[in-house]
């Protein structure tokens, strides 16, 4: 089958250390960046330093590849950019079990890792290079925290906050799954502690509104993930007097129409109101209770199946509509930091509520009549719409959207409530008690209070700590470095100390992609002239993993930064994609099932370009894919196939198409015309499918057609090493080569479509029996001989007509002629 010079190979291993070494020379990848063509940015979620490349970089630099490629093949000015998110915890780990510095496993990996990615055919601009634990770079980090800081939205308060007892650090929200800390596992439990946030709540409106900017080019998915988290709930704030307090408190309700069905009131044990409020009868019962919920974890307190829990406060509130005095209880099933942390308590209308009244014999009383049975009966809180009972002047009403609003309007004009919007959405907290990130510029002074470092004074570079200095010890392991801290006040001179915590390292992630458009740059974190020249972002890569964290934070930095006249968009990224993760027999690879799959040693019998093409053919790039179901081996043999194509081809470089095999040229069009909108439309998959059948089609003509010379097949081996470029770029550089062009195949244009090509789809194959004809097929132009023999005699009116004979000969001429001779 497999025709083509016999022993004809191209060598993965020698064409890689040929071509990477001629890229890096040539600087084939780096922009021209003086407006002579169109700008594209194309960018991947840069590495974090954790070892070698694995499947799943692998994965993913190859999908941003195909776009990068593609674009400059398209004629763009590409920018594709490479640097390290190289702050964080597991180098600080590695340290302490090393007795070394952070620093060291640090740069020792991301040196591992750059060679890969040159191995690994990227198409990177190695020019513009950074990571982000290069003081040259958390500078900036560290200008951009003081300049939000003055603009208040970094700002330093005292919380319950999420603390790993493991990692002795405390977390955002968005890094506790489930109640258990992001990284190590370990159940996250409540601290007070003081903190530095950055306002993110501030943005919360814009950062759900603008989401209408990313309709088009995000998955919907993660626009999903997003709205949930940052979370709008639509009510209203309801003012309770409280018996013997002068303030009243304020609760948020999405049911304010369910006013009139309040019958208790509940506070989260940990807000300051509970402890305030307590009568000194039940002070010792609640602070036991309050204790006790702190050990809880938020999986605990959230697990709907928990019994209820909860202490009377000995206190009553006063419902403002009817003037009933209410009971007011602490229970952990009401949380601390969402709303106002106290709720007014409708049983009959709400399950948790109606749960714990069921728990602690408190009355249930029914404002809506729903039509079904009654919660006190059933146990089962009715939420739905329905008539008005029980309610003063809303019994007249009978559905939600009136009744609520006659309710708002009644608070209103009495001025005990108002309309009310919350969010599930809270501020960053961005403080972490660990050496390895960005210092936190800023010293505190006894007489003049938090002082910022002087932007003269940046960067504050972190002093000099390894092994042991570095343990857990609750407090940051840059409290002990007394040298570093103590200083004198940049204000009054006075005796002073730095600030000990470092910055999330999503801080530092939150801004990497405006500084790749500045390399070098001194006077600020980016020329805002670069980054109107390149940004936003055409086309962004990463992991799903980050729908929420890292893609909700760079969001809230670039419109920070739009506010402060730095940029000229509100969205960075036009576009994304996130491929799915690289599985091995149905599991994610870990090290404990022993099934993780090493890339070195794939590339090491595979070669560069078969992995490639073996992660981007297995499926949908948003698709898991398993890589035992996959074929490198396969991915081999069709390269070489491929490859020989070139190496048969005998016709001069820049022969001209138009006398050659117009069945072939009308595939070759087709054929490209179907990549093109495959790349556009990011069903890559497909497009390597297409140039599969191309590279058959062409070898068919080349041995059993029109043959090597005919500049058809030129044309369609050229077709075939420019779009694979974009999946296996040593092949087709070597093909390119072969088919006598100067390289690169990267430096060149992708061929224009020619319509009047496209119109043969079909031919009409005759099928003849003893010379008379007998039947017809509509097939393919490219149709292979026993494909169509196999249709022909499949055809009904042949079967008919030989009426079970033997077959004495059958000649086919593919595709136009089938002719059958019976016995
Ligand atoms: C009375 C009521 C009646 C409520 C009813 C619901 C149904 P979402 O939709 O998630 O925003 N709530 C308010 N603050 C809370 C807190 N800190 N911890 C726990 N629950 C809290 O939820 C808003 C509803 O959750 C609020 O509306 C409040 O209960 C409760 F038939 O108020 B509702
Ligand atoms: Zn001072």
């Amino acid at each position: 089958m497999d025709g083509g010079a016999v022993g004809v190979r191209y060598d993965a291993h020698a064409a890689q250390e040929r071509w990477a070494a001629f890229w890096e020379s040539d600087r084939t990848f780096a922009p021209l960046d003086d407006g002579s063509k169109e700008r594209r940015y194309v960018l991947d979620m840069f590495p974090y330093p954790s070892g070698d490349l694995h499947m799943g970089h692998a994965e993913a630099f190859a999908m941003g590849d195909v776009w990068a490629r593609y674009l400059k093949l398209r004629g763009y000015d590409v920018m594709h950019p490479i640097g390290w998110d190289s702050f964080g915890l597991p180098a600080e780990n590695a340290a302490i079990k090393r007795n070394a510095h952070p620093a060291e496993w640090t740069y020792a990996n991301i040196e591992t890792q750059a060679n890969s990615f040159k191995r690994y055919g990227l198409s990177l601009d190695w020019s513009r290079r950074l990571h982000t634990s290069d003081p040259e770079y958390y500078h900036w980090t560290q200008w951009l925290f003081l300049r939000f800081r003055e603009r208040g939205l970094a700002y330093r308060k005292a919380s319950w906050v999420n603390w790993c007892p493991n990692d002795q650090t405390v977390l955002a929200n968005e890094q506790v799954i489930n109640g258990e800390c992001e990284r190590c596992g370990a159940a996250v439990t409540k601290r007070q502690l003081t903190q530095w946030f950055f306002k993110v709540t501030e943005y919360a409106d814009r950062l759900l509104d603008d989401m209408e900017q990313l309709e088009a080019g995000w998955p919907e998915r993660v626009l999903t993930m997003q709205r949930n988290w940052i979370g709008r709930s639509t009510g209203a704030h309801v003012d309770f007097a409280i018996d013997g307090r002068d303030e009243p408190v304020t609760v948020f309700t999405t049911r304010p129409d369910t006013l009139y069905g309040a019958t208790y009131f509940v506070v989260a044990p940990e807000a300051d109101l509970a402890a305030e409020i307590v009568t000194d009868d039940q002070r010792e019962e609640f602070e036991a209770y309050r204790a006790k919920t702190q050990q809880a974890t938020e999986i605990e307190r959230q697990a709907t199946d928990r019994p209820k829990t909860g202490v009377f406060l000995g206190r009553y509130a006063i419902n403002p509509v009817n003037g009933e005095r209410m009971p007011i209880w602490a229970a952990d099933y009401v949380l601390a930091d969402y709303g106002t942390g106290a709720v007014m308590a409708v049983p009959a209308h709400d399950q948790r509520d109606l749960d714990f009244a069921r728990a602690f014999d408190l009355p249930v009383r029914k404002v809506v009549d729903t039509g079904e049975d009654d919660p006190v009966e059933t146990g089962i809180a009715t939420t739905g719409d329905g008539r008005y009972v029980n309610s003063d002047v809303l019994n007249d009403l009978s559905d939600k959207e009136s009744g609520v609003a006659a309710i708002i309007e009644r608070l209103e004009a009495a001025g005990t409530g108002k309309a009310a919007i919350t969010y599930r959405l809270r501020d960053w907290l961005l403080s972490r008690q660990r050496f390895w990130g960005a210092p936190i510029p800023i010293i505190h002074c006894a007489t003049c209070g938090e002082v910022p470092v002087p932007d003269d004074q940046l960067p504050v570079e972190l002093p000099y700590l390894t092994g042991t200095d570095l343990n857990p010890k609750g407090t940051s392991p840059l409290a002990a470095a007394s040298e570093w801290v103590n200083v004198s006040c940049p204000t009054c001179g006075g005796p002073a100390t730095r600030d000990t915590d470092t910055m999330d390292t999503f801080v530092d992630s939150s801004w990497y992609f405006f500084r790749y458009c500045s390399p070098g740059f001194k006077e600020g974190p980016f020329d805002p002239e670069d980054v109107r020249r390149w940004m936003p972002v055409a086309q962004y890569v990463g992991g799903v993993e980050h729908a929420i964290l890292h893609l909700l934070y760079m969001r809230f930095f670039t419109k920070a930064l739009y506010d402060m006249g730095m940029l000229d968009f509100t969205e960075p990224m036009r576009r994304l994609l996130n491929q799915g993760q690289v599985i091995n027999e149905g599991k994610s690879m870990s090290k404990s099932l022993g099934n993780g799959v090493d890339l070195g040693e794939q590339i090491e019998n595979f070669g560069v370009d078969a992995v490639r093409l073996t992660m981007i053919f297995a499926g949908p790039p948003e698709d898991d894919i398993d890589w035992a179901d996959l074929s490198p081996s396969g991915s081999v043999k069709f390269l070489q196939r491929a490859y020989r194509l070139a190496a048969d081809v005998t016709s001069e470089p820049g022969v001209d198409p138009a006398g050659g095999d117009a069945t072939l040229r009308s595939t070759s069009h087709r054929t490209l015309a179907d990549i093109t909108q495959c790349i556009e439309t990011q069903r890559f998959n497909v497009a390597v499918a297409k140039i599969m059948e191309l590279v058959n089609a062409t070898r068919k003509v080349i041995d059993t057609g029109a043959g090597p010379a005919d500049p058809a097949v030129r044309e369609a081996a050229e077709f075939v090493a420019i779009t694979l470029s974009l999946v296996s770029p040593y092949v087709a550089e070597e093909m390119w080569e072969q088919l006598g062009h100067q390289p690169s195949v990267a430096a060149t244009t992708w061929p224009e479509v020619d319509q009047s090509l496209l119109t043969i789809e079909s031919v009409t194959c005759v099928i003849q029996i003893k010379g008379k004809i007998r039947g017809r097929l509509e097939v393919s132009p490219t149709i292979g001989e026993d494909e169509l023999r196999n249709l022909a005699l499949a055809e009904e009116s042949v079967q008919r007509a030989l009426d079970g004979r033997e077959i004495a000969k059958i000649i086919v001429r593919a595709p136009k002629l089938v002719s059958i001779v019976p016995a």
